[in-house]
Formats: C-alpha cells, structure tokens, sequence
C-alpha cells in the first residue's frame, strides 16, 4: 500500500502550485468581501430556516382549521364577572389566550395564571393590544362572578373572567376539548372537591379559529415567543388585527382622565 504522504509534504505542494498561477491572475479574496460573503451566507442561512419555520407554523395553523379534523373551539355563552354576555364571536379581531381553571385551584391554576401575567407583559410591550387573556372558569358552582373577580384581581388586570351555568360550562368544555367532571350540583358537605381541567392556553386568532396551544413546560418567554410569532405571521401577511386599548387600559384612562367640564 502506498503510504500516505505527509502533510508537510502536502502544504508544500499546495504552495508550488499557487506559485505556479502567474502574479496577475492570482485571485484575492479581500477580507472585507469574505466578510460580506460569509454574512450574507449566514443571512441566507437565517432567513432559509426562519422561512422553514414560518411555513410549518401555518401549516399546523391550516390543518386545525381543516375540515373533518377534530376541531379545537366553537360556538359557546358564557358571562363576564359584570355580568355582561360574552360569546366566541367576542374574540374576533384580536388573538385570544383562553385558560381554562377554577378559583379553588391549589396550585396548578395560580402558577399557570402568574406565567399567563408576565407573558402578557412581555407580549402587551412588543405587540401593544393585539392578545385578549381569557379565564374561563370549569367550576360553575362555586366560581360565581363575584369569587372569580375576586380572584382574577391577584393576576394580571387584563385577564377576562367568563362564567356559565353548568351547561353551559360544559357546552363550552366539550368544544375546546377540555375534560369537565364537575358535578351538577354539590351536596352540603362535600364543597370541598377538586375539578380535574386541562392546563393549557389555547391561542386563538383573530378570526376566532385554534392556532396552537401553550403547556406548562412553556416559561413566560416562551409562552410570549410562541404568541408574538403568530402576530407576527398574522401581521406579515396583511391580515387586519386589532389593536384598540384592551379594556382594563380603557378603564385606567378613564380614571385617570380629569373630570369633564360643565357650563
Ligand atoms: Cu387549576
């Protein structure tokens, strides 16, 4: 077997046959332009997969909204904690962020709701209006309106609180898939239960179809990352969002305003 030859060897074969090209016909490549060369290359690079990227987030958009799949949302009336009616065709315009829990809660739903608050924070900086925060209560028994704006006023001030009878709780469980074992009525005694729920955020877009969904492995960065991503997509692609004040800033203004003047 012929041994290989060294790399000494090598190098100095490489240099003879760069001695080789005449002076003038030598080809430099200047560091400035290797620079540029190797920043567009690394911008093609970026570009390329940030495409990928966006490209299989609107697939998976697409596909939920596709027909005969099982379908993530739907028609449902349930109540504010002011008492006023609130139905999905309330969620248009902006994405929504809708959590299911309940007020009982021991622990899951008071950390999944101060991620909720400081993702919104995070988004409301970036994206300023464009995300409604929705707390749906799965516990119609005991989270009247008055318990749930009690407890919502320890999170973010713009989350929504919406309330429904027992049917109704159920109707709006059964379209977001959210499992509902609460019972109809509870006897005296046995107040003290806990209502299995799921713990996700459901991203809705503005036209009130499922997006994707946020887990509990998801931290406040992520969580924001994953809904400034579709506003993103959302706003790329020329579609309408809405960016009036969200309530709760409209009532701080409100407040804040000096008082009108009368004659
Ligand atoms: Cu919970």
């Amino acid at each position: 077997m012929r041994p290989l030859p060294s790399l000494h060897i090598v190098l100095r074969e490489v240099k003879s046959r760069r001695q080789a090209v005449p002076p003038h016909r030598r080809t430099y490549l200047h560091p400035r332009s290797a620079s540029l060369f190797l920043a567009v290359g690394a911008g093609m690079i970026f570009y390329f997969q940030y495409e990928k990227k966006r490209l299989e987030r609107k697939r998976i958009v697409e596909m939920s909204k596709g027909y005969g799949k099982p379908k993530v949302g739907g028609p449902f009336t349930l109540k504010d904690i002011d008492g006023n009616e609130f139905t999905e065709k309330d969620l248009l315009g902006k994405y929504s962020l809708i959590y299911f829990g309940f007020s009982h809660c021991p622990d899951i739903c008071p950390d999944e709701l101060d991620k909720m608050g400081e993702a919104l924070d995070i988004i409301q900086d970036r994206a300023p209006n464009t995300v409604r925060p929705i707390f749906i209560s799965c516990d119609p028994n005991r989270d009247t309106p008055d318990v749930l704006k009690a407890y919502l006023a320890e999170f973010h001030p713009s989350i929504i609180g919406l309330v429904g009878t027992w049917q109704q709780t159920k109707d709006v469980c059964k379209q977001y898939r959210v499992y509902f074992s609460t019972p109809p009525e509870f006897k005296p005694g046995e107040e003290d239960y806990l209502v299995d729920h799921s713990i996700y955020f459901y991203v809705m877009d503005p036209e009130g179809d499922f997006v994707e969904c946020i887990g509990r492995q998801d931290t406040p960065e992520s969580a924001a990352a994953i809904v400034l991503q579709h506003v993103r997509d959302w706003r790329r692609e020329k579609k309408p969002i809405d960016t009036t004040p969200l309530p709760y800033l409209q009532k701080k203004e409100q407040a804040q305003a000096p008082p009108a003047r009368t004659q």
